[in-house]
């Protein structure tokens, strides 16, 4: 295309490639090395080991699109040749480069939503996550299955048999892992005290729609009905079923689960029923017709077909149409539920007790939201749901689980024994003069190349002035509240 839009397209994605890189390779590091004590690799919530997956994929995923659009950027700003056909180079090129990134992003999109689901089916349904080496090991092997299926994107290309059959192989070997994961969740609920909180509706919902979009795909593992379905709707509702109903009501299960932890305030549960049930009611709506449109042959992205071709009763494309359309109008409804539920619940004064849902996890034994520092003291890890065996413990006789401590008391524990000093890392302006640098440099290549060597110098600048500051603020900077003498416990409950 001859506008500049997509030069633009290019090189912001090789900024937010930047942000999404240093951002990995900081969690990594972070997980490896800074544990609280007493958490082994096996005793970490799961959310924190599939978003430590999701970081893995990042450092390898990042790097190959960056190649590709570096690529891109010289072909059409400085004269290079890589994806002309005249100049004997082969536009399939992109396509590899682009699917071996895109695979590994489509887990790093659902990824995260799996760990909150992991989180969040225990804690309503009042039993610890069935497996959970099973979860996290499965977790870890879609993080490398997921690097070996990126060309059933590809099999309508013109690949060759051998390449066809072993990618779909590949893609049928990785619904394996994803399946241990649904199972898992089924039997923590199974024999469960469910509690249908706004949060558990939620991921009771991904559990349902990801499985449907996980079928689906399975389907696309088969090449010769893949090529027929390439580039229709069946391949959108596919994509919508596992992203949508998977990644996306993962995000509003979690939104629902955490509110409280990080705003101090619960969302109106009332509200979030309704939120819940439009979206879900929408999205199979819209999404669900998609299918027999794709069967019937609708491409993707097209909205007109001939009547004479349009199919008659059930297959009519025309109805499906419509209910498609009925159907996003209600999703769109839904949505607009929860931004009125933020609405409310940010006018609201009532504050949100300090555990609403009998939580099991770490992030529940501090304040809501939680302090600057996060922890008063630092806690000593014994067990995987450790903010749960503080506040239970097995009676020897019944073998049942009896409260010992409320939360409340849990976290006055904390406070009485809080840390007198507290390191926190220093605040720094330099990586907003970097970041700044940046978008100088990316319109520099696109207009002027002096410009771009402004930009440059600005990051040199900025890289200088940052590496020169002191990485831990002074000691001085905060002091724990056994030190100035105030009530402890006082402000919390
Ligand atoms: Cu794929």
């Amino acid at each position: 295309s001859p506008s500049k839009g997509v030069d633009f397209w290019t090189l912001g994605l090789q900024i937010a490639g930047i942000a999404s890189l240093t951002g990995a390779i900081n969690l990594i590091v972070t997980v490896l090395n800074m544990r609280a004590p007493g958490m082994s690799l096996m005793k970490m919530p799961v959310f924190t080991w599939l978003i430590t997956v999701v970081q893995f994929l990042l450092l390898f995923a990042i790097p190959v699109i960056t190649v590709a659009l570096f690529l891109l950027t010289f072909q059409r700003s400085f004269g290079a040749q890589f994806f002309d056909v005249a100049a004997g180079a082969d536009p399939l090129l992109w396509q590899h480069l682009f699917w071996i990134f895109g695979h590994p992003e489509v887990y790093v999109l659902i990824l995260p939503s799996f760990g909150i689901v992991s989180e969040v089916l225990p804690v309503f349904s009042r039993k610890p996550l069935f497996g959970y080496p099973f979860v996290v090991f499965s977790g870890a092997a879609i993080g490398f299955v997921g690097w070996g299926v990126w060309a059933h994107h590809m099999f309508a290309s013109g690949l060759g048999p051998v390449s066809v059959a072993v990618f779909s192989v590949a893609t049928m070997a990785i619904a394996v892992p994803t399946g241990v994961k649904i199972i898992n969740w089924t039997l923590t609920m199974w024999g469960g005290k469910l509690v249908f909180s706004t949060a558990m509706k939620f991921s009771v919902g991904l559990i349902v729609l990801f499985t449907i979009g996980g079928l689906s795909g399975v389907t696309h593992s088969v090449a010769p009905s893949d090529t027929q379905q390439t580039d229709t709707y069946y391949i959108v509702a596919h994509f919508h079923y596992v992203l949508f109903g998977g990644a996306i009501f993962g995000l509003f299960s979690g939104f629902y689960y955490w509110w409280p932890k990080m705003f101090g305030k619960m969302l109106n549960e009332r509200l979030g029923s309704w939120n819940f049930w439009f979206m879900v009611i929408g999205m199979n709506l819209t999404f669900g017709p998609m299918h027999i449109l794709g069967l019937q042959g609708q491409p993707r992205r097209m909205y007109q077909w001939t009547e004479a071709r349009a199919g008659e009763g059930f297959f009519n494309i025309a109805f499906w149409n419509l209910v498609a359309s009925i159907g996003s109008l209600v999703l769109t409804f839904g949505i607009l539920l929860f931004l009125i539920n933020i609405a409310i619940t940010a006018r609201s004064k009532v504050r949100a007790p300090l555990d609403p849902w009998n939580a099991r996890s770490l992030e529940w034994m501090t304040s809501s939201p939680p302090k600057e520092h996060n922890f008063d003291s630092i806690p000593h890890v014994h067990h995987l749901d450790e903010f749960f065996h503080r506040k239970y413990e097995e009676d020897p006789v019944t073998h049942t689980m009896r409260e010992v401590a409320t939360a409340e008391q849990v976290l006055a524990e904390l406070e009485r024994n809080a840390d007198a000093h507290i390191h926190m890392p220093s605040p720094s302006y330099w990586p907003l003069v970097l970041a700044a640098g940046l978008p100088i440099v990316a319109l520099g290549i696109l207009y002027s190349i002096p410009v771009a060597i402004v930009g440059g110098l600005v990051i040199l600048y900025a890289i200088y002035g940052w590496s020169l500051e002191p990485s831990v603020a002074a000691d001085s900077d905060y002091e724990g509240p056994s030190s100035n003498g105030h009530e402890v416990g006082a402000t919390h409950g």
